[in-house]
């Protein structure tokens, strides 16, 4: 673990804390059996944000070896997403990708966005540093390279296919320390012609609508599209559009290619609105009122469980100090998920089918950017009574 002292967007020093969540566990590194009698490691996760270009990053940086190699988060989790990037790659082959072009995907997890392409001629590579996820990527017949992206990555692969004519990189630019290297990257990949597709979630939504379960080590940064503009503009790189998106709890999408000239005046994304004492204030809120639900609800003979089992629960659970005595079990449809359990609060995390045996009186859905899908998906259940809240839906 580092300290990170200057800004990954405008290189400049001018840090200021504006919110913190203490020391926690690592939120994707859900626990064997055998693994629960150890001691987990633990870092700090305090936000800064840049008094110069508006980005919000966090204070420690932990080594991404560590929080990578063996992933157990899977895009194909839900049919949403699957659709989302089906969507994204349908439209951004037919605009940048000539006939036997190439698309290479920056942090590829298991093939899903790759996988979709439906053009014969396209050739793809999926880039990605976890190896059960390459894994599962090349048995469904997607090639990938299992490293980290950076230049040096970036000039293998030209060598060997030669430049790529849409690079798309989806929720990965956050888990990037050096963005400088990504860019570069970036830079010695992307043909004259080309464009790069960025999607990360926009720290303006964090903010106003209470996301404080989204910061966890392997976000490094919470973007605007103000500190993203800064840091294309550093790199010759030119953002041609911004669009935002509903996913993961608000997005924005950018169109980056070649050149300086950047079309789009950087917008300043909010910052004079950023009202970080009360973001503090609400997230405080949040938490005293989710124990105070779960105590009342165990005081009535009420069972809750878990419905989802997203990084977002680990820091959840673990910022409000939830235990197995409040809320006994997690289920979560990642294979990968199942039979482990939450770090730091140690829930088991169950197979979604043992919902309809256990029969719970309610359940909180931790990924509340899911909950269409899985209220339709467990109708049976709501239909016998059961019910079905996200955190923000709760009120004692
Ligand atoms: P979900 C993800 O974060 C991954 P997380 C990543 N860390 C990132 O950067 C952000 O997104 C932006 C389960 N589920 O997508 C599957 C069901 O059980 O909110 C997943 O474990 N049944 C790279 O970890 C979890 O919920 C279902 O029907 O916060 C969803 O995780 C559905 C739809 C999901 O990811
Ligand atoms: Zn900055």
């Amino acid at each position: 673990m580092r300290t990170r002292t200057d800004c990954r967007c405008c290189a400049g020093t001018s840090l200021t804390e504006v919110f913190s969540l203490g020391e926690q566990p690592y939120a994707n590194a859900f626990l064997t059996a055998e693994q629960l009698t150890q001691p987990e490691p633990t870092a700090p996760l305090v936000l800064m944000e840049c008094q110069d270009c508006g980005q919000v990053q966090l204070q420690h940086v932990v080594d991404g070896r560590e929080l990578y190699r063996n992933y157990s988060f899977q895009t194909s989790s839900s049919e949403f997403m699957t659709r989302h990037f089906a969507a994204l790659m349908a439209g951004n082959v037919a605009r940048y990708v000539p006939r036997g072009g190439f698309v290479v995907e920056v942090g590829s997890n298991d093939g899903t966005a790759l996988d979709s392409i439906t053009r014969p001629d396209v050739r793809r590579l999926g880039i990605d540093p976890a190896d059960n996820l390459a894994e599962i990527a090349e048995q469904r017949g997607v090639p990938t390279l299992c490293r980290f992206f950076g230049e040096d990555v970036a000039r293998e692969v030209v060598e060997q296919h030669g430049p790529a004519d849409l690079l798309v990189a989806c929720n990965v630019l956050g888990h990037c320390d050096d963005l400088d290297d990504f860019c570069r990257g970036v830079n010695a990949l992307l043909s004259p012609t080309g464009a790069l597709i960025v999607e990360v979630p926009d720290v303006r939504h964090l903010i106003e609508r209470t996301e404080f379960d989204t910061i966890y080590h392997e976000h490094l940064s919470y973007f605007s599209a103000h500190a993203l503009v800064t840091l294309f503009g550093r790199h010759a790189l030119s953002v041609e559009r911004i669009e935002p998106q509903g996913v993961h709890g608000g997005s924005i999408r950018l169109t980056v290619r070649r050149g300086s000239g950047t079309a789009l005046c950087r917008d300043s994304a909010g910052r004079a609105a950023r009202d970080w004492s009360a973001f503090n204030a609400r997230s405080l809120d949040l938490r005293t009122r989710l124990i105070h639900w779960l105590t009342e609800q165990r005081d009535l003979g009420r069972v809750v469980w878990g419905y989802g089992a997203p990084a977002k629960a680990t820091v959840l659970l673990n910022y409000a100090g939830i235990t197995n005595d409040l809320l006994p079990v997690i289920v979560d449809s990642t294979p990968t998920k199942q039979g482990r359990f939450v770090p730091g609060t140690h829930q088991p995390i169950l197979a979604p089918d043992r919902l309809r045996v256990g029969k719970p009186d309610a359940a909180i859905i931790f990924p509340w950017n899911h909950a269409t899908e899985i209220r339709s998906k467990e109708s049976e259940y709501l239909a016998a009574g059961g019910q079905l809240l996200t955190i923000h839906e709760m009120h004692s």
